[in-house]
C-alpha cells in the first residue's frame, strides 16, 4: 500500500514544549529549596519541560550541567551563578550555540554583556543598606561600642560581596560601630554554628551584634550563643537576611532581632521571561525583585502571609 504523510496544520498538532535548562547551586538553605521549589512548580504550571540540575554548591558541576544542556539543544538556559566568576568560557559555548541565557538570583561579572539577556534577582547590596540603617536606629540613642561579628555568605559569591558592602557603606557614619570579626559559613546552618563557636570563643563578650548574611548562618550562630550560656537579642543584637520561615519562628520566640527579606520566588518571573523569549521579546536587561525588611515586632502578626 501507498505510504505517504499527512501534514496537519498547525493548530492539530502538539505545540512543541519550551524546554529550559535550569542550573541550580545546591540546596544549601531554606531560601534555596524554595527557590527550587518556585522554579520547579511554575514550570510544571506552565507546561515548560525543565531539565534541572543540582550542582552541590560546586561551580564545576553548573559548568558540567550548562554544557550538557547544550548538548540537548534546550531552548533557553537559566542558572543562578554560585560566584560571579569564571563563566565567561562557557557562556561563549552557549552563545556560539545560540541559546539564549538568564540568570537568576545571583550574577556573574563578566564584561561581555552580550552573554546573557538579563539578570532577574535582588538588590544585595540594597538589602545590606538595609541591614545597616536597621542597626543605625538601634544604637542612636545608646552609648558605648558596637561590636559586629560579621557571618559572611559563600566567598566570591554576589550576595556575599554586595551585603558586605552595603552594609559598611551606611555603618560607616557611626564610628561606634566597628566589624571585629568577619568570616563565611557559606550560608549553611552547620557552618554558620562553626564560626560562631570560633567568634565566641576569641571575642566572647565583647560581641554586641551579630550581622548573618542569611537567616540559616544566623540561626546556626544562635545554637553557637545559647550552648555558650550567652541570650541572642537580649546580650547580642541578631541581623539576619532572606526572611524565610526559621527566621519568623527565631523572631516569635524572641531569639532574632530582624530579617531583611530577600525573595526566593522567582518561578513566576522566570517562566514568564522565558515564554517572551522564545515569542521572541526582548527583556530588561535587570529585572529587580521587590522586598521589605521584617523586625522582630511584626514577625507574629506576618508569619501566616509568608509564603515562602
Ligand atoms: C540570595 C541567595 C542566597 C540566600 C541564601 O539571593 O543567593 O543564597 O540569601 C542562599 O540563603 O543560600
Amino acid at each position: 500500500a501507498a505510504s505517504f504523510a499527512v501534514a496537519l496544520p498547525m493548530s492539530a498538532m502538539a505545540q512543541k514544549k519550551i524546554v529550559l535548562g535550569f542550573s541550580q547551586i545546591g540546596a544549601e538553605s531554606e531560601w534555596r529549596t524554595a527557590n527550587t521549589n518556585s522554579i520547579k512548580e511554575t514550570a510544571a504550571k506552565e507546561g515548560i519541560d525543565l531539565k534541572f540540575s543540582d550542582a552541590q554548591q560546586k561551580q564545576e558541576n553548573q559548568i558540567k550541567a550548562l554544557r550538557s544542556f547544550i548538548a540537548q539543544k534546550v531552548d533557553v538556559i537559566a542558572f543562578a551563578p554560585v560566584v560571579e566568576s569564571g563563566w565567561d568560557t562557557v557562556l561563549k559555548e552557549i552563545k556560539a550555540a545560540k541559546i539564549p541565557v538568564i540568570l537568576t538570583d545571583r550574577s556573574v561579572d563578566s564584561k561581555d554583556t552580550s552573554l546573557y539577556v538579563t539578570f532577574m534577582g535582588s538588590d544585595f547590596t540594597e538589602e545590606g543598606r538595609k541591614a545597616g540603617r536597621w542597626l543605625l536606629e538601634k544604637v542612636k540613642n545608646t552609648k558605648g561600642d558596637v561590636n559586629v561579628v560579621e557571618l559572611q555568605g559563600t566567598v566570591g559569591s554576589g550576595p556575599a560581596i554586595d551585603r558586605k558592602k552595603g552594609f559598611e557603606e551606611i555603618i560607616k557614619s557611626e564610628p561606634r560601630i566597628k566589624i571585629i570579626r568577619s568570616q563565611t559559613g557559606d550560608f549553611t546552618r552547620a557552618k554558620g554554628k562553626e564560626v560562631m563557636e570560633a567568634f565566641l570563643k576569641a571575642e566572647g563578650k565583647k560581641i554586641n551584634v551579630l550581622y548573618a548574611h542569611n537567616d540559616d548562618m544566623a540561626i546556626g550562630a544562635i545554637q553557637a550563643i545559647e550552648e555558650a550560656g550567652l541570650k541572642p537579642v537580649k546580650d547580642i543584637t541578631i541581623i539576619s537576611v532572606d526572611a524565610v520561615k526559621g527566621a519568623f519562628e527565631a523572631m516569635i520566640a524572641g531569639k532574632m532581632d530582624v530579617s531583611v527579606e530577600c525573595s526566593p520566588l522567582l518561578g513566576p518571573q522566570l517562566m514568564a521571561a522565558v515564554k517572551d523569549l522564545v515569542a521572541g521579546k526582548t527583556l530588561p536587561r535587570r529585572i529587580v525583585t521587590q522586598e521589605g525588611i521584617f523586625p522582630m515586632e511584626v514577625a507574629a502578626k506576618e508569619f501566616p502571609n509568608r509564603k515562602y
